[in-house]
Formats: structure tokens, sequence, C-alpha cells
């Protein structure tokens, strides 16, 4: 950290120039001008056919070729010279990203960027929120226009692979899974399949795997259908609500997250199907590539907030915590947890050797509180969606929720 400047002319010095995917706007665009051009009919091979899929190797979000330049290494000196985190989020997404009538944003994302900030900065609120459409999202992280990107991304392989993407994925926050809705009213149920799927108009946002997944799926089954591709969400529920599309598809999270916002149009009317979501969307935290020092913050900021559920430290006593496993360890050890001294920074040099404040994991904990209290007060409260029996629960509950040890 002494090496600020150091940092940042070495930063300079391994700047380098991709050509890159760029991710285009041009679908937005076209959906915004009038629905019907961003439309196209799905047969098959090419998918969804709409501008943001491209046919380029990196996955889903290709399109236009544009130069970008690529930063690598040197975050943590940047962001503490700059005295504030970068952090990409939703434009808008119920539980995730939410922005209040003063301009206060709220939600499961942002909690993690409030988290990152307490780590570095020992304060929650020393973040700047850079909302991003699913278009534009990687093409901030490969330029540093955000240092992190917690914007309901999908980790996948040619997103994650060195290359055009030029990016590194941190362990997964929320397992999702892709979803659609329809209306009962036009003979959808719980138990329809992405055969339904065949002959209608779906809406989703553009530059997703949600995209992808509909065309592979339906094309599957050998059907076809009509793809809307919004720039966002509210867009693409704009048009399912206005009846453009018959089916609106996206993260489960998103659907669920949808129909408890839009009970007026729901009405009872809507469906949310299948039971079994079409993919894995493992969402989490996304970071320039090729930066140790910064994904392991990242990574163990996350960690952090998983160890504490795990160990029922919460915002309302993580300080006590620490004073009494000080007390233990002063007088012998005797019923001492070590690693939840450790973990909050009352033993030993792990949050020093990430090149964070001792304390980082406490106040991540006391200002932003554990994984549970951020799913809950967000996903829960939110949109209704509980951790029991989901992949979201913790390991020793039957979910994929984990993290290895603080040692
Ligand atoms: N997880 C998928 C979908 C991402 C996505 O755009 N999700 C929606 C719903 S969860 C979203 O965040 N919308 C907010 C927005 O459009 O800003 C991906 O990584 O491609």
């Amino acid at each position: 950290m002494k090496n600020t400047k150091l940092f940042r002319l070495l930063a300079v010095l391994l700047a380098i120039t991709l050509v890159a995917a760029a991710c285009g706007s041009d679908a937005a665009e076209d959906t915004a001008d009038g629905g019907d051009d961003a439309a196209a009919t799905d047969s098959g091979d090419d998918s969804s056919g709409d501008d943001s899929s491209g046919d380029d190797s990196s996955g889903d979000d290709g399109g236009d070729t544009d130069t970008v330049t690529v930063t690598q290494g040197s975050v943590l000196a940047t962001v503490l010279d700059r005295g504030e985190v970068n952090c990409g989020i939703p434009t808008s997404a119920v539980g995730f990203a939410e922005q209040d009538a003063n301009g206060v944003w709220a939600g499961f994302d942002v909690d993690y960027c409030h988290a990152v900030a307490a780590a570095v900065f020992g304060d929650r609120d020393a973040v700047n929120f850079v909302p991003l459409t699913a278009a534009e999202r990687f093409t901030a992280v490969q330029t540093g226009e955000v240092d992190l990107l917690m914007r309901t991304t999908t980790w996948t392989q040619g997103r994650d692979a060195s290359g055009d993407q030029a990016m590194d994925f941190g362990p997964t926050t929320f397992y999702d899974g892709q979803q659609l809705v329809g209306r009962r009213s036009q003979g959808f149920s719980e138990s329809s399949t992405i055969a339904d799927v065949d002959g209608t108009n779906v809406c989703t946002n553009a530059g997703t795997t949600t995209e992808k997944n509909i065309s592979d799926g339906v094309a599957a089954v050998g059907g076809s259908f009509t793809l809307v591709a919004a720039e966002d969400i509210p867009t693409a529920v704009e048009a399912f609500v206005a009846g453009q599309c018959d089916i609106f598809t996206s993260d489960g999270s998103a659907v669920a997250g949808e129909a408890a916002v839009n009970e007026d149009n729901a009405d009872g009317d809507w469906v949310v199907f299948p039971a079994t979501p079409i993919s894995k969307e493992p969402l989490g935290p996304v970071y320039p590539q090729n930066d140790s020092e910064w994904g392991d913050i990242i990574n163990w900021v996350v960690f952090a907030t998983i160890i504490a559920d795990e160990k029922g430290i919460d915002s309302s006593n993580a300080a006590d915590r620490l004073a009494d496993e000080q007390a233990k360890a002063a007088a012998g050890g005797e019923g001492l947890d070590a690693e939840v001294l450790r973990l909050l920074g009352g033993e030993g040099e792990l949050q020093s050797a990430l090149n964070l404040p001792a304390d980082a994991f406490l106040n991540v904990i006391s200002q932003v509180g554990n994984y549970d209290e951020i799913y809950v007060s967000n996903v829960t409260e939110r949109i209704g969606l509980v951790r029991e029996g989901s992949a979201n629960a913790g390991w020793l509950d039957g979910g994929l929720i984990y993290a290895p040890p603080a040692r």
C-alpha cells in the first residue's frame, strides 16, 4: 500500500489493448425503437438471432468489435488512491439493486458492494455505484470503469476464459436458474414446459445467458419462437404486461421479483414455470482478470459473510463476539473459537496478508451483515424467496453456500 505510485506505474505499464467483443447496445436500441425490429424468429442454430448474441467465441455478449483498454493488476492500489470502490450493479433488479426516491441504492448485489467498501476502507459507503445494463457490463470491467461487477451475472466458461473477455469470477453468492412466466388465461400452468414456448413471443433483456438458454432449449425440442430483446428487465416486463409477449423469461429471482412487484398486473393470472429451472445461473462477483490481490479480497469478503453466518456472527453481535473471544484467549483459551477470533481480526495476520486492515471483516459484518442477513433482508423480504430447501441454504442445511476455512 505504501507503494501506491509504483503500483499505478505498473498498472499503466501493464495496461494492454485488446480487441474485445463490445457489448453492443444495438439490440436494446432496436427494441426501444419499436420492438419488432429486435424480434427475430428463432428456428434453431442461430438461436436468438438478436444483435447481442453475435457469433464470437466469447459466448453470449458479443456483437460489434471495438477496441477496449484492458487494465490488469493493481486494482487495490487504484481503489485506495481513489478513496472508493467503483461497483457495477443492475440498473434495476428487484431485491438485487433498486434505487429509492432519494437516490439510495439497496439490494443483495448492492450490499456486496458495500461489503467490499467496508473491508477496504472501514466505511460501507465508500462506494460509487455504476448502474449497468446487461449489454454494458463486461466492457465496464474490461476497461476498468468498474473495479467490481455485482450484477446478477452468471459465471460461464466463455466469460471466464482468458482472451477477449478478460475477466475473473469470484465465489457464487446466489445460485439461480432460468424460469419463465406466462398467463394462465393463455393456457400456461405450473406444469408447462419448454415445449410450450413453441410459437410464442418471448421477452427478456439483451446481452444475457437468458437469450441463449431459451434459444437452445426451444430448438432442442424442435420448436421456434420470436425473441423480443429489451435493453433491461423493466422494459421487457412492460412489453409482457402490454401483451407484446406471451412469455417473460429471466433468472428465476427476477421472474419471482417481477411477479412480486406486479401483483396488480399478475392478478393471479401469471404463472411461473417450469418447476425445475431450464439452466444453471450461478451469480456472483466479476473483476478484472489476472489481479490476484484484488481477486483474493473480493473472494474472502464473500467467504467472510458465509463463515460469519455459519458461526452465528451478525451485524448486532460481531463486536461483542470479538471481545468475548479475546477475553477467552486472554484467560488461557478455554471455550475459545479460534476461527471467530481470526475472522474478526483478533488474532493473526489473515486479513493483513490480504493487504486489508486487520479488522476488515469485523467491519463487513458489523456494517453490512452476514450472508443470511444480506439474503433475508433483500431476497426474502422483497421477493419472498427463502433459503430453506434451496441451493442457497448453507451446506450444513443441504444447500451449496460454503466457504473455505479462515485459517
Ligand atoms: N444472469 C444472466 C442474466 C443477467 C440479467 O440481466 N439479469 C436481470 C435479471 S436478474 C437483471 O439484472 N436485470 C437488471 C437490469 O436490466 O439492469 C446473465 O448473467 O446473463
